[in-house]
């Protein structure tokens, strides 16, 4: 099927080379009818083409990324949009985890996050990771985290995150944390934490799989 549509195109390439010719006899507009790569009929059979390719990514990325478990469903709240929401498996006894996610303005004037809560943790916080001469620190964000109109602000490892603390129980991978965002125009919004494995880098990210597959470590994609 593939080869057919291939074996094709080539064949009418050649015949578009000769349009110029056809045209300065007057036979251009009928020869035009049946052309080679920028007919209707070609143009559709590309699309279906790609769409083809299109598919066959998609069903290797859903390969590639087969053990990980549903991801979180995005989240509207006014002009934000919050998607990702991840968190990870808190090690024996641990009593903080940090919370990621992504928060979208699709709107016109900035919003800010002012503060995070979560039943589990007995304090939730929004902060940051920054060099402070030369150190990584954390920092909490006490005046919120202002999200400027069409920006895209991630919450990941080594940068913006919700610090939980204090925490009542253990996270485990394939729990679904319920947190509360609370933004200065938003106002509150619910959203999940997806658990994660404990050495999870991204949502979607079992960190068991890094362990077990030490020869794939350095694959990124
Ligand atoms: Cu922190």
């Amino acid at each position: 099927m593939v080869t057919r549509k291939w074996h094709l195109g080539l064949w009418s390439a050649p015949r578009q080379a000769g349009v110029s010719n056809a045209d300065a006899d007057g036979g251009g507009r009928s020869s035009r009818k049946n052309a080679g790569p920028f007919s209707a009929r070609s143009i559709v059979k590309e699309a279906i083409n790609m769409k083809n390719i299109g598919r066959t990514l998609l069903t290797i990325s859903l390969l590639l990324t087969g053990c990980a478990v549903a991801e979180a469903e995005d989240v509207k709240a006014g002009d934000l949009v919050i998607s990702q929401a991840w968190s990870r498996a808190t090690p024996g006894g641990a009593k903080v985890a940090g919370g990621y996610l992504t928060i979208e303005n699709k709107g016109t004037a900035a919003d800010k996050l002012v503060s995070v809560s979560a039943d589990i943790a007995g304090k939730a916080e929004v902060h940051e990771m920054a060099m402070d001469n030369g150190v990584m620190k954390m920092r909490l964000l006490d005046k919120g985290l202002v999200i400027d109109p069409g920006k895209t602000v991630k919450f990941a490892p080594g940068g913006y995150h919700l610090m939980l603390q204090e925490l009542k129980g253990p996270f485990k991978q394939g729990d679904r944390v319920p947190v509360t965002l609370q933004f200065e125009k938003a106002g509150k919004v619910a959203v999940s934490l997806d658990v994660q494995g404990v050495g999870a880098q991204a949502p979607g990210d079992s960190g068991h799989m890094m362990k077990k597959m030490p020869d794939h470590s350095g694959m990124k994609m």
